[in-house]
């Protein structure tokens, strides 16, 4: 009988009100049952919202530097459990070992920013109009925070979220993808060691269209933060347009490295063999369109596809592979679909394009590094976003083509540019529509204190990371303190 574990509800670990279960299996090899998480439903979900407002109340009033304090200790102790977390993340999610530490790594960084941002939280103090008077702005928390996260990064994405609500005196309400649950547990355990106040954190576990939805129709969630699909963020987007709640919603990506004649082609070669295969090509931000400047395109191509032939797959403990599975069946299944389409559209299949099996691949998700070539400006394999090890490759003459093939897809999320001429670096930087360029660096590898986020169908216009995030997660207050003893009417009595 597999191990159950508890959403953490009211300050307490306990079971879901429906007393069912969900099954936790490693991707990469689907005999292992990693244990049992709780299929919750509504009512778990409005427990945690009354226990995360009495949270609120308490967390609100505590000085946001003690705030900090807790961050800074749970990303100690993180820093301590480093190889642990990855290693349980690894089982879950599936990604090699040297990325799940690189994810954790990420948590850590962002805890210590947002640890230090307790001590900043700036308001602007500016000059009032009218004589003895002052007028400023400070920052307030908002409530309890819904935060719905997504499987490819188990612990770094829903940091981007939690250590900035925690920090602005928010209480939060996590709902982790349910392929890696595990991580999402682990997670919660390190805040509350670090000294969290119970009820300032609950974990409700479930399917995002129970569990996820009745947070965002809850009345008592003033603030959602998502990453995910487009598809299911619009749907966010429009139950929270009505109840007016505020979203940062953090979506789909059809990034594209482009390359010139003048780049250095060995790094230009790592940059997309790391942004298009890394985390088997299963992040908002990974590279899966290649351009190609119609003079490199064909030994480029030949270079590429050699390879991505020789990168190892396999289970991603095994410190000897590049590649993990695919995260679930679904995941392989649509890969799978963008082959058939691939095909209907006459692209050409230069490696990869199957399952892959064989010793140690049969029982996981696994899919070969693939590359398709002849691929054209609005063909669907150009356009949509396929979550897998999938590189559609495409030719151009001059950099001007290479931004509008860049920028003609819906999503807006990173781009990056090889070359070695400083006006086409700057040419790129200005003119590519994305919330993030990369000159000589993959479309991967955003930094924690930094904005992240993207234009267009990628987002809804507000950035996670650095020092913007702290902004979404609360509301600015606005204070005027008149010390002159007498009635001043701003806008007219400013000639006295
Ligand atoms: C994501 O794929 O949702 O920039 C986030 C990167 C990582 C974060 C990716 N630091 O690739």
């Amino acid at each position: 009988m597999a191990d159950r574990f508890s959403n953490r509800v009211g300050g307490e670990w306990v079971a879901p009100a429906s007393g069912e279960y969900i099954e936790n299996r490693n991707p990469a090899r689907q005999t292992d049952l990693i244990g049992m998480w709780p299929e919750s439903g509504r009512e778990d979900v409005a427990r945690a919202v009354e226990s995360a407002q009495r949270g609120f109340e308490k967390w609100r009033a505590t000085p946001a530097p003690q705030r900090g304090m807790v961050l800074k200790d749970a990303a100690d102790l993180m820093t301590e459990r480093k190889e642990d977390l990855a290693r349980a993340m690894t089982r879950e999610m599936g990604k090699v070992l040297e990325e799940t530490r690189g994810d954790v790594q990420e948590a850590i960084d962002t805890g210590y920013y947002a640890a230090t941002e307790g001590r900043r939280l700036f308001g602007h103090t500016v000059p009032s109009e009218l004589r003895d008077k002052w007028a400023m702005s400070f920052r307030r928390p908002i409530g309890v925070s819904g935060v719905i996260t997504p499987f490819n990064f188990p612990i770094a994405v829903p940091s981007w979220k939690i250590f900035p609500a925690l920090l602005c005196g928010n209480s939060v309400i996590w709902k982790p993808a349910e392929d890696v649950p595990h991580s999402a547990n682990l997670f919660v355990e390190i805040l509350l060691e670090a000294g969290l106040p119970g009820d300032v954190i609950q974990l409700v576990h479930g399917r995002g269209e129970v569990v996820g939805a009745a947070l965002v129709e809850h009345s008592g969630v003033p603030v959602i933060s998502f990453t995910g699909s487009t598809e299911t963020g619009s749907r966010i987007g429009e139950v929270a347009g009505r109840m007016n709640k505020r979203v940062s919603l953090e979506m789909g990506g059809k990034n594209a490295q482009i390359v010139m004649p003048d780049a250095d082609m060995e790094l230009a070669l790592e940059g997309v063999l790391w942004g298009g295969f890394g985390t088997t090509g299963q992040r908002c931000t990974a590279t899966s369109r290649l351009l190609l400047h119609e003079s490199v395109h064909d030994e480029f191509v030949d270079r590429l596809v050699e390879r991505a032939g020789q990168l190892r797959l396999g289970d991603g403990s095994a410190e000897a592979t590049d590649v993990g599975p695919l995260i679930n069946q679904a995941a392989l299944e649509k890969v799978q679909r963008y082959m058939s389409v691939a095909r209907d559209e006459g692209v050409e299949v230069a490696c990869g394009g199957q399952r892959a099996s064989g010793s140690g691949l049969d029982d996981g998700f696994f899919f070969e590094p693939t590359v398709l070539i002849g691929v054209k400006p609005g063909m669907r394999v150009e356009q949509e976003e396929i979550f897998g090890p999938v590189l559609s490759v495409i030719v151009f003459s001059d950099l001007e083509e290479a931004v509008r093939v860049n920028n003609d897809v819906e999503y807006g999320l990173s781009s990056a540019i090889y070359t070695s001429d400083v006006r086409s670096a700057f040419s790129a930087i200005s003119d590519l529509d994305n919330g993030i360029t990369y000159v000589n660096a993959p479309t991967i590898g955003a930094e924690a204190h930094l904005p992240f986020g993207g234009v267009k169908q990628t987002g809804n216009g507000h950035r996670e990371g650095g020092w913007e995030v702290f902004e979404f997660f609360s509301e600015t207050k606005v204070a005027y303190l008149d010390y002159s003893g007498r009635l001043q009417r701003a806008q007219i009595d400013t000639h006295s």
